[in-house]
């Protein structure tokens, strides 16, 4: 029988694959974007791939899963597709714990060996070494390419090709015209970027240390909690000790326990967080948030002249994972839309941003300025990140005749008063005031459709008046004024503010447990005094009976002396004797009796 020639569409599960790694830590670099379009092309995928590559990039649920895919790839592709991963994974110059943790599962599904798993990250961790500087240039770059020497698919020699490819100096190349536009550029700006990065490498030593040895403490707090204990328990166990003694136990053990699971893990995650920072730490990160539709995809393509694919066209194109766009030493991230029903995935991915951001641009329109887009601010409030407010004044200009109606008079979108923008301006402030009032606050009226048609205009007089009419300069302004004048500053609230936030919560936690113990040592206190006194009262009870029937035994003594000095006063001495000594006998013991009752 001759096999059928005509290939049914086959999945490149490799590059699948490589497109969840990129994914996993829920943000894409552009780099890794890149990357990833490009091998599409080289390898020639088919059209099938690019749709399922497309899915996941968007978190689509026809997307593949890492499973379903790993399955379909062959025992003998398994070592050198796990290559790739790890190329990949260390094109940003660092290996997050969730690409790590992402290659091991994989691994785990393929059952390889941790020794050669460890073998393979131990190399593609020493590559990213030589990346990690300042100084990133394309020859370090390609070390990278290093782990995946002596592969031979055509998917790892591309991937070669492309980290080589892809390294900043290109890249910074290609935007070079665009940072002359956009404004972020000059000795001045150069210069507080140089501060930036030195103010961010000193706080981060020093957040460093101070979450160590907050962790040394608590550590050491466990051990001697374990040592008491352990040292109580035993008393616990021996037969006749109190039920305060077992409270306490059980107390210090749910601390203990509580120390374990929680705040030791919390500790460790703000440690995490801190040394995920390393890998921007020559940054300042400037993060667009707002709701879906608001025009954060728009702002992003046309401040960076990049990924205009991810902005929204009719209702489907929403942005799902963080968008990270790096330029000289700025990131400029692209966030999925926050407070929209249904959407706490997207807003919790939008969220995972705030901690690393140095300012957060909110972006707002005017055509629908709702209260509930604004109550993400608390959050911002909370970890103190100063804010700058994008209004985008929207306005149809999709045909000509509109186009050139605005362009005559585009100041017009912005005029002052209470039928122009300042009402808008003014429900801002206070829906702002309400939940953020934070006091740094700018709040920049802009026409993003405006900046955007610019940058697509064949016409250069037309699209410089788009530009200008998009005032799409204020907010750059803004922006700069937010590097120039305050980014050290910001540098330092990002890196130690929010790790003091974070310290905040094991140190109230700590503060609680105190509580409990002082609470626990006052009972106990109080439960002596109170046994001190009701012994004291007992006392003087027992004291008091005690003398009342000594009494009333002596009384009866002195009676039964006459009685028996009556019954015996004619007995001879001897009897007399015999029958006072049987008495005497008798007498002690009634005596005894009678007391012992009071003293026990
Ligand atoms: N008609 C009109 N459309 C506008 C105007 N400004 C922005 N838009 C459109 O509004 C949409 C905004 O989309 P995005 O930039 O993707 O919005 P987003 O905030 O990234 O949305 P999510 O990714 O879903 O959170 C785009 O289709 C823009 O072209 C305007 O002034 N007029
Ligand atoms: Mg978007």
């Amino acid at each position: 029988m001759v096999a059928s020639t005509i290939a049914k569409p086959q999945l490149n599960c490799n590059l699948l694959l490589l497109a969840h790694l990129v994914c996993a830590d829920e943000q894409i670099h552009i780099q890794e974007a890149k990357a990833l379009q490009s091998l599409t092309e080289q390898i020639s995928a088919d059209q099938t791939t690019k749709d399922a590559l497309e899915a996941i990039l968007s978190k689509a649920p026809t997307a593949p899963t890492v499973e379903a895919l790993a399955q379909k790839i062959l025992p003998g592709q398994q070592i050198e597709s796990l290559k790739q991963l790890l190329a990949v994974a260390c094109i940003d110059g660092y290996l997050a714990p969730v690409e790590e943790t992402f290659v091991t599962n994989v691994a785990k599904l393929w059952n390889i060996s941790e020794e050669e798993v460890k073998h393979l990250r131990l190399s593609a961790k020493q590559a990213r070494r030589s990346q990690f500087s300042l100084k990133a240039d394309k020859d370090d770059l390609s070390r990278g390419a290093h782990i995946l020497k002596g592969t031979e698919s055509v998917l790892s020699r591309a991937l070669i090709k492309r980290l080589a490819d892809i390294a900043p100096e290109s890249l910074g190349r290609r935007v070079h015209k665009l940072q002359q536009e956009i404004l972020l550029a000059g000795p001045e700006y150069d210069k507080a970027i140089e501060i930036c990065a030195k103010v961010a490498q000193k706080d981060y030593r020093f957040a460093d240390s101070g979450l160590s040895s907050a962790s040394k403490t608590l550590k050491d707090l466990r051990e001697q909690m374990q040592s008491v204990i352990n040292q109580l328990g035993s008393q616990v166990a021996k037969a006749g000790s109190g039920k305060t003694l077992g409270d306490v136990v059980a107390q210090l053990e749910a601390t203990r326990q509580e120390l374990d699971e929680r705040t030791l893990k919390e500790l460790e995650d703000i440690q995490l967080a801190l040394k995920a920072k390393q890998r921007s730490l020559n940054h300042f990160t400037i993060a667009f948030m707002g709701r879906t539709k608001a025009g954060k995809s728009t702002l992003h393509a046309t401040v960076t002249g990049e990924g205009w694919e991810a902005i929204g066209v009719g209702m489907q194109r929403t942005t799902r994972y963080n968008r990270v766009y790096e330029w000289k030493n700025i990131r400029i991230i692209d966030t999925p839309g926050i407070g929209a029903p249904g959407g706490e995935d997207d807003e919790a991915i939008a969220g995972s941003i705030v901690d690393e951001s140095d300012v957060i641009c909110y972006v707002v329109t005017d055509d629908s300025i709702q209260e509930t887009e604004f109550e993400f601010m608390k959050v911002l409030k909370e970890r103190t990140k100063p804010l700058i407010v994008l209004l985008n004044v929207k306005k149809n200009l999709q045909d000509s005749r509109r186009l050139e109606h605005f362009l005559k008079n585009p100041d017009k979108l912005f005029i002052k008063g209470d039928n122009g923008i300042d009402g808008h301006i003014e429900r801002i402030k206070r829906y702002t005031k309400e939940h953020y009032a934070n006091g740094y606050l700018d709040i920049v009226p802009v026409m993003l459709l405006a900046a955007q048609l610019s940058r697509k205009s064949e016409d250069k007089k037309q699209a410089a008046k788009l530009l200008q009419a998009s005032r799409l300069k204020d907010f750059l302004d803004s922006l700069r004024m937010a590097i120039v004048e305050y980014g050290p500053i910001r540098r330092s609230q990002t890196l130690l503010g929010s790790t003091v936030y974070s310290v905040e919560q094991p140190q109230k936690w700590a503060e609680v447990q105190t509580k409990k113990y002082y609470e626990i040592a006052e009972d106990i206190s109080n439960k002596r005094i109170r046994i001190k006194k009701e012994s004291e009262t007992a006392l003087i009870d027992v004291k008091e009976t005690l003398n009342q029937n000594i009494k009333v035994i002596f009384a009866d003594l002195n009676k039964s002396l006459d009685v028996f000095c009556n019954a015996h006063w004619k007995d001879s001495e001897k009897d007399i004797q015999k029958a006072w000594k049987a008495r005497r006998h008798w007498f002690r013991q009634v005596g005894q009796d009678k007391v012992s009752i009071y003293i026990g």
